[in-house]
């Protein structure tokens, strides 16, 4: 009979090699397909909102690492669970194989754009998890296995004569094993147990209705532990090769091999002073390795510009279907444009600001020419992500973008390579669609985007914003002259003040750095001559029609958060 150690272990094993040759399988059928990876999306797609909300305020944009290990944790704490219950009965163990490959195979087939092929890498997995599950627990791996000692000792001539050999080496063995360096990957027993795990051993072992002959219990561990080793070392190489070809697979020679045409409206040169170059200031335009990243897509969706359509559809008079190369013979704009999310905390780095390439939407929504009432243009990623923007907001003369070009450069694949969309005022998540392939003219009341559902507004305008970025808080700065500064935003109406105050004093009025359009942020400064103490400073912007942030803070949800960035110092 197999320890609870060894079954659990047993168990753990069985679920990495589950994992691990899945991943080879999906990289036939895309690395969404694989069994973590989906579970994994359909929990991003079903976890509450206040738990999303938590694991972005802890973890960033490392939330996605975080589910991914936490799933993994909890998996093997299961799948330890299930070789303890196939310790006792085999086909219960067996039996939640075969649930987790459901709950695999069920969270494949429901991810959106999927085929019947996405069920493979879970039952592949499945099937050689049940399998090692099996050779561990009652067959040739076992560490006590049923067809040799199910005998009772000393039956056979082999077991008498190793009985026999080993009779002569007396009750000091095990000491003599665990001591001896050249006997490292020898067969290790412990030491005799203590007289309560003897009983518990006992109680375990009595419902087979035979007693181990102790003597054979390293011959089968060895081979049991070897098993393991094996097994786990096999099950990794697969799983890291597997995820190494899935990622030769993707799309970065694509990109690579992208020119992106010279814009026929290129972006007005940054003016200079836009930028103090302050450290610890955020730089005026983000370089695109430092731009954050926000999506729910737990494996970079990987688009093959080669076969990239995006279809403008539903409440048009033209529907129209565009190729990339049909996309990038239109003359193209550029614009510096600022992106926030919703979920940007005050003082947060949720934003970033760079220079667009791309298409005017309004051209080809004209083109389309949308019906009355068609009040909304739902944007659909290729991982089946939405947003909902505004018709009205598209084709009111702003510069939003279908974009292909950040800062220069075919857009990184993270943040939506070969096409996303970029509309200037609005949050991303209504309006900054990553991999879009669709344009669908729908109205409000028709359809809700990814979001609206999980409590977040239909409607998703920047709200005015201001951050201080030096001082940190908590620094120490020096007594005597100390600039202030950071940045405001209050995209498409533009920042037309900042105010800066002390410890609840008077506010100062800031001074503003020159920006390229109401569409980005504007850094500030203010020069404070700071006495030695704790101080809190403050800011707060007003936004070109004159309104003022709320001190008032309310959380993003939902629709960005409110109050002032405040920081708190302890001058020396
Ligand atoms: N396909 C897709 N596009 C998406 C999202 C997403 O989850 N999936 N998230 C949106 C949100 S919430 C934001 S804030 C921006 C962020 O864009 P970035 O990652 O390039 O900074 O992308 C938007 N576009
Ligand atoms: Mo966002």
């Amino acid at each position: 009979m197999i320890s609870r150690r060894h079954a659990a272990l047993a168990g753990v094993v069985a679920a990495v090699v589950a994992l691990g040759t899945a991943e080879p399988v999906a990289v036939l059928t895309g690395p969404r397909s694989a069994p973590l990876i989906a579970v994994g999306g359909v929990v991003v797609d079903l976890v509450p909102e206040p738990l999303k909300q938590f694991a972005i305020a802890v973890f960033g944009t490392y939330d996605k690492i975080a589910l991914l290990v936490g799933t993994a944790l909890l998996l093997a704490g299961f799948a330890a669970l299930l070789g303890l219950a196939a310790a006792r009965r085999l086909v219960v163990g067996l039996a939640g194989i075969a649930a987790f490959a459901v709950l695999g195979v069920a969270a494949a087939l429901t991810r959106p754009g999927a085929d019947a092929f996405d069920a493979l890498p879970s039952l592949v997995g499945a099937g050689l998890g049940g399998l090692t599950l099996w050779a561990f627990v009652a067959g040739p791996l076992s560490p006590d296995p049923a067809g040799a000692d199910r005998k009772r000792p000393g039956q056979g001539p082999d077991r008498a004569g190793v009985d026999r050999a080993r009779a002569g080496q007396g009750p000091d063995r095990h000491e003599v094993d665990l001591a001896d360096g050249e006997q490292a990957g020898a067969p290790r027993s412990t030491p005799p147990p203590p007289p309560a795990a003897a009983a518990f051993a006992r109680e375990e072992e009595t419902p087979g209705g035979w007693e181990p002959a102790r003597h054979d219990v390293p011959e089968s561990r060895r081979r049991f532990l070897r098993g393991v080793g094996l097994l786990t070392g096999a099950a990794a190489v697969a799983g890291l090769g597997g995820h190494w070809l899935a990622g030769r697979r993707g799309v970065s020679a694509a990109r690579e091999a992208v020119t992106l045409p010279a814009p026929a409206t290129p972006a007005p040169p940054v003016p200079t002073g836009a930028d103090l170059s302050l450290p610890r200031l955020a730089p005026y335009v983000t370089p695109n390795r430092e731009f954050y990243r926000i999506d729910t897509a737990l494996v970079v969706p990987q688009v093959d510009p080669v076969t990239w359509r995006l279809r403008i559809h539903g409440r048009v008079r033209n529907p129209i279907e565009l190729s990339f190369d049909d996309l990038l013979a239109r003359p193209m704009v550029e614009r510096y444009v600022t992106l926030a999310c919703v979920s940007n905390e005050v003082g947060g780095d949720l934003i970033g600001n760079a220079r667009w390439l791309g298409v005017p939407i309004k051209e080809l929504l004209d083109e389309a020419d949308p019906e009355e009432g068609a009040d909304q243009v739902v944007g659909r990623a290729v991982d089946g992500w939405t947003c909902g923007t505004p018709t009205s907001v598209l084709r009111d003369g702003r510069d939003a973008l279908l974009a292909v070009g950040m800062n220069g450069e075919p857009l990184p694949v993270q943040h939506g390579f070969p096409v996303r969309m970029v509309v200037p005022g609005l949050y991303g998540y209504v309006s900054a669609c990553k991999w879009v392939t669709e344009l669908e003219l729908t109205s409000f009341a028709d359809f809700d985007a990814y979001w609206v559902p999980r409590g977040w507004s239909a409607q998703g305008p920047v709200k005015t914003q201001s951050r201080i970025d030096t001082p940190r808080a908590r620094s120490r700065p020096a007594a005597g002259p100390v600039t202030v500064a950071g940045v405001a935003w209050a995209q498409h109406r533009g920042v037309r003040r900042v105010e800066v105050r002390v410890d609840d004093g008077p506010w100062r009025e800031a001074t503003l750095a020159p920006a390229v359009s109401t569409d980005t942020w504007v850094q500030w400064s203010w020069r404070w001559d700071a006495t030695p103490g704790e101080h809190t400073l403050q800011v707060r912007a007003t936004d070109a029609a004159g309104e003022t942030q709320p001190e008032r803070r309310s959380p993003v949800a939902p629709d960005g958060a409110t109050g002032w960035h405040t920081v708190t110092v302890t001058v020396a």
